[in-house]
């Protein structure tokens, strides 16, 4: 019989070395679509705000034959045999996201953020029940009530959003809570580049006897960190997703704090235990515990002081890229930024998003465009951009790399046609001298191949 001893034996590293040397071997054009793709993330700069990289041993996790497995249920409780190594996988992941986030609950086997939103509003609701969550359009996300998406379609979905500043507009979530009574109100966005009270948001739920959901996918880092406040007490349940802010696998994490052993109205179950039935058996079978153990990993590299560091830099570092910004005239968002984001109103220059985009991914800057308040483009133009300082903290840059990526994404613009539209031609010698300049802080910042440690 095989033990579960720690042998340390090597085939774990014998095994994925032979997997890349059999992908060459057998599917080279496979292989060098990965290659490049490695070697694309090395040579520029990622600015994307939901984006980071994960070290090699998280990737490694996730990579690894735990991936194999088919079993449902919880560690303990599974319906297949030959779990044991992963059911003490799984624990550990659960311990270190209670421990990371100071929750009581946690739940490490969604397969994403999103997946982990429509768990807790499956869990919690019923179909038809009214969600109060931020616009799509004001910065909120897709499965906070978006009619796009089955959390604004199974769901009666009311939206609030922000003010002509970009703020958050907490009297009119607190307007629209009292005159639409929800089940549940979301808060947490994608593209807002300002701290979030999560304690009013849960006064105001409490006002309407609500559930109250922080999805806090985009900060998650700045949040483990103690650089933003935590929602873990103040929301009844924190969702986030793990490859963003967190530098882990993709995939997703519940946590609740205070209220998770609050027993639910009809007395069966309590908030917990409603969070693990919502995840199995009622909205996935089988997670992925390669992913798991990736959690499991990037938690526990999460709680270490250089992370703390790493969050500090990302903050640091967004400051400085929004200030550079302003100074060059650029008009931001809420004109400047509390957490890892910058959201920049290149409309008001007469250019769209997408042909920001379009210019800056063509010197090797890489962001993605955004809308922005009141913007009369759709979604698929926009007249922003945002911008995040995860990646480039991760390298090592600081404020004054932050001012030269400020100068370069100003040069770009400042030479870019006036467009309505979303194809532009970059003037050749301006891309050139920007790129030029993007290798050579690729160069001098690389990719740490032992990220943190
Ligand atoms: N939510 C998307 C974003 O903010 O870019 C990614 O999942």
């Amino acid at each position: 019989m095989i033990t579960t001893m720690d042998t340390a034996t090597g085939a774990l590293a014998a095994h994925a070395a032979l997997g890349v040397e059999r992908l060459l071997a057998m599917d080279p054009a496979l292989h060098s679509m990965l290659e490049r793709e490695h070697l694309r993330q090395e040579a520029t700069l990622a600015m994307v705000a939901s984006s980071s990289a994960a070290d090699p041993s998280v990737l490694a996790c996730a990579g690894s034959s735990l991936s194999n497995l088919t079993t449902e249920g919880y560690p303990g409780a599974r319906y297949h045999a030959g779990c044991a190594i992963a059911d003490e996988v799984e624990q550990l992941a659960t311990d270190r996201a209670r421990s990371l986030f100071a929750a009581q609950y946690a739940n490490v086997q969604p397969h994403s953020g999103s997946t982990a939103n429509q768990i807790v509003m499956c869990a919690l609701l019923r179909p038809g029940d009214t969600v109060l969550g931020m616009e799509l359009s004001a910065g909120g996300h897709l499965t906070h009530g978006s009619r796009a998406s089955m959390s604004g379609r199974f769901f009666d979905s009311v939206g609030y959003g922000i003010d002509a500043d970009g703020f958050l507009d907490y009297g009119a979530v607190e307007r629209l809570a009292r005159q639409h009574r929800p089940r549940l109100i979301v808060c947490g966005a994608s593209a807002y580049p300002r701290a979030i009270d999560f304690a009013r948001f849960r006064a105001i739920a409490d006002s309407v006897g609500a559930f109250l959901l922080a999805d806090i996918s985009h900060i998650a880092g700045l949040v483990a960190a103690g650089i933003h406040p935590s929602p873990i007490d103040h929301a009844h349940v924190t969702t986030t997703s793990t490859y963003k802010q967190l530098y882990g696998p993709r995939g997703g994490l519940i946590l609740s704090g205070r209220d998770s052993h609050t027993v639910l109205p009809g007395g069966r179950r309590t908030l917990a235990q409603a969070l693990q039935h919502g995840t199995f058996p009622l909205l996935q079978g089988t997670p992925d515990l390669g992913a798991v153990a990736a959690k499991a990993r990037a938690f526990d590299v999460a709680a270490q002081p250089e992370f703390r560091a790493l969050a500090a830099a990302i903050a640091v570092n967004a400051r400085s890229l929004a200030e550079a910004l302003a100074d060059l005239g650029h008009a931001l968002v809420t004109g400047g930024t509390d957490n890892h984001m910058v959201l920049v109103d290149v409309g008001r220059g007469g250019l769209t998003g997408a042909a920001a985009e379009q210019a800056l991914a063509d010197c090797g800057i890489i962001v993605n465009r955004n809308q922005v308040p009141g913007d009369t483009r759709g979604p698929r133009i926009t007249s922003g951009i945002r911008l995040g300082a995860n990646t480039l903290a991760l390298r090592g840059m600081g404020p004054n790399e932050m001012r030269i990526c400020a100068a370069l994404i100003d040069r770009i613009l400042a030479a870019l046609p006036l467009s309505s539209g979303d194809a532009v031609t970059l003037d050749h010698a301006v891309r050139n001298e920007v790129r030029e300049a993007v290798a050579e802080l690729c160069r001098a910042f690389p990719l740490p191949h032992n990220a943190l440690r």
